[in-house]
């Protein structure tokens, strides 16, 4: 890690071990076009002059004295990608470099386990997506399930205390309320890791719906609805994301 990344409070990514891997640059080149480098002007950031994927921090400070808080619609400076909040969320997968099979989904505050999709395919050629999931005010924890060990966007969940998720946010917030994310996952545990980041890569876009205060947990039984708005709720939504998508 270098000195400027620990500043920022950013997990370390390290070079792959395995032949014919994709690295981030080159998942990034693949996904928007053009050449991605370093943007110098932002720690642990990526731009191909066009787009830019702007590192999220792992470890910040914590917000308000509570728990840090990532705001899809609004993120701040000191926030981190353990914890997301609001919005109505889209996600599909980017890529897959790993032996495990990989499921992706996310976590409430009561530990529940809830799958958005199966990943199918490998390298760039992936399938696996999930659109119009209603999460305005709630707040969670991606999470990645599948062969191997379960891990989450939250450290403090994973069986070796590591963080397994790094992140960029890749445009927004809009004026619309949009954003898009992109999550890279490790799956194997600390000690048989090498810390890569790309065993798993999914995209996720969130709009925050008007006139949403966002940051205000509701109790676990919110959750019951979730199943039922993937079966087909909220067209409204499902259309708004579908015209952001590209
Ligand atoms: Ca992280
Ligand atoms: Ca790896």
């Amino acid at each position: 890690m270098t000195a400027a990344g620990a500043e920022a409070g950013f997990t370390a990514v390290q070079a792959g071990k395995s032949n014919g891997e994709a690295n981030h640059v080159a998942i990034l080149d693949n996904l928007y076009g053009g050449s991605f480098a370093a943007d110098a002007t932002l720690g642990g950031s990526y731009t191909n002059g066009r787009v830019t994927a702007r590192r999220s921090q792992d470890f910040p400070l914590s917000v308000g004295g509570g728990a840090a808080l990532f705001s899809i619609a609004a993120p701040g400076a000191a926030a981190g990608d353990q914890q997301w909040v609001g919005g109505i969320v889209s996600a599909r997968a980017v890529s897959r470099y790993a032996g495990y099979e990989q499921t992706f989904g996310l976590t409430d505050n009561a530990g529940t386990f809830h799958k958005l999709f199966d990943v199918s395919g490998t390298g760039m050629n992936v399938g696996g997506s999930a659109a119009g999931i209603d999460l305005a005010g709630q707040t969670w924890q991606w999470a990645r399930r599948g062969g191997g060990d379960p891990y989450s966007s939250d450290p403090t969940l994973n069986n070796d205390g590591s963080d397994h998720m790094i992140s960029y946010r890749v445009s927004g917030p809009a004026a619309d309320g949009t954003a898009t994310w992109l999550l890279f996952w490790e799956d194997a545990p600390a000690w048989d890791s090498d810390f890569d980041y790309n065993d798993l890569v999914v995209q996720v876009t969130g709009v925050m719906p008007l006139g949403d205060p966002a940051a205000i947990p509701l109790p676990p039984a919110v959750w019951t609805g979730l199943t039922v708005l993937l079966g087909g709720g909220l067209w409204s939504a499902r259309h708004r994301i579908r015209r952001w998508l590209n």
